[in-house]
């Protein structure tokens, strides 16, 4: 059944006439759409379909992200020159006044102004790039870091939780439900011999020694909106932003954006950590966060990276024995070819590991 983009749209308070939506973006999660209005003097827009199998509580996360965009806008009020439109998203409401609708299908939709002139990188070409990113996540929590009321909804509760992945994990390995396992017995070795290592965040945090914060929790590259110039304009993706610890953003960013190759790379020979593209991260981040993050919170930076890289091996191989429910695959062994890259890149920094830990003390002196 071909949706009516068109009918959608008219549930919401969007300026100017419909013209046309296009496909837009490469989440691996989200539908994305680009839609474009007949009127020059009025906004264009971005249309999503959020994935409701994994974000089962629409209403609670659209409500967390307008908490949060709302906060960030009252910030940068009083940031002269701020651009309100482009470095904060703003969610669109329905004629009716929500934040989304449900069609017929029971699909999710919801709509943001769209930000003109941005663009975002699956990969980086420089260490300005990572700059900029640790400088637009560590900017992103240290102003979200006195947002007042009640916590934010766990959207996903458990989302990076190690312990709980690799309990689940160890779970999928024994049902084996489609008979994948015999192809991948190395990569489960590889992450068995080191789950021990890997539950340490979550029960530092147990044990009271590392405090949550609001993380964003899905901190790639492309989540940063960036102007001509490289300068950061605004960070998206927020479906994910709840409480958490901070060495899963910093994690995360360097995971994804200090990849000398790609996420699902098949030449393993191009995976590997690039330490000056990891030490731009870790100096833009710090120069935003060293004022909040406690002594425990700053000795997790680099070991977030490692956690981050495994955890996100885990959760591909995972999916791939599962069947590939989870994640968009554009080739059967797709979330294979993952998995093994986040391994070789885990490798990588593994061997580096003494040369990440000084470069976090260099920047937090
Ligand atoms: P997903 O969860 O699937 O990754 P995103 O919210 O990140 O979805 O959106 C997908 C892509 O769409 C982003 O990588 C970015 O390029 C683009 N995008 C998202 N929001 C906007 C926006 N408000 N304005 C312009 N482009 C956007
Ligand atoms: C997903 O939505 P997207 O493509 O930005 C995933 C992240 C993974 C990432 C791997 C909600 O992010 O956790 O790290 O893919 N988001 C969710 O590319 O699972
Ligand atoms: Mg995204």
């Amino acid at each position: 059944m071909k949706t009516n983009i068109e009918a959608i749209v008219k549930h919401f308070n969007i300026e100017g006439t419909y013209s046309e939506a296009k496909i837009f973006g490469d989440g691996l999660i989200n539908t994305t759409y680009k839609v474009v209005t007949k009127e020059d003097e009025a906004p264009n827009y971005l249309l999503q379909i959020v994935n409701h199998h994994i974000f089962k509580n629409v209403a609670e996360l659209t409500r967390n992200i307008q908490r949060v965009t709302d906060h960030l806008r009252s910030k940068l009020e009083k940031i002269e020159g701020s651009d309100l439109k482009r470095e904060v998203l703003t969610p669109i409401d329905t004629v009716d006044g929500k934040g989304y609708i449900k069609d017929e299908a029971g699909n999710y939709w919801r709509m943001f102004l769209f930000i003109e002139n941005a663009r975002s990188y699956n990969q980086l070409s420089n260490a300005n790039q990572a700059y900029v990113g640790g400088k637009a996540f560590g900017q992103f929590q240290s102003r979200l870091s006195d947002l007042g009321g009640e916590p934010l909804y766990p959207v996903l509760p458990d989302f990076h939780n190690t312990e709980m992945r690799i309990l689940n994990f160890i779970e999928r390995v024994k049902q084996d439900p489609v008979g994948r396992l015999k192809e991948v017995q190395e990569e489960v070795d590889f992450l068995m011999a080191r789950s021990e290592e890997y539950k340490k965040i979550v029960q530092m945090g147990r044990e009271g020694i590392l405090p949550e914060r609001i993380v964003h929790q899905d901190t790639k590259f492309n989540n940063v909106l960036l102007d001509e110039n490289d300068n950061i304009l605004c960070v998206i993706d927020l479906d994910t932003v709840m409480p958490g610890y901070v060495c899963y953003d910093i994690g995360d960013a360097i995971r994804n954006g200090a990849n000398t190759g790609l996420e699902d790379d098949r030449d393993l020979d191009k995976v590997s950590m690039n330490i000056d593209l990891f030490e731009g991260f870790i100096k833009g981040f710090m120069e935003e966060t060293k004022d909040v993050l406690t002594p425990a919170e700053i000795d997790t930076l680099a070991f977030g990276a490692k956690l981050l890289t495994y955890e996100q091996a885990v959760r591909f191989l995972d999916d791939y024995i599962d069947g590939d429910n989870y994640y968009k695959v554009n080739a059967p062994d797709h979330n294979l070819v993952r998995t093994r890259a986040q391994i070789k890149l885990l490798k990588s920094m593994e061997e580096q590991y003494d040369k990440m830990e000084a470069i976090v003390k260099k920047y937090s002196a």
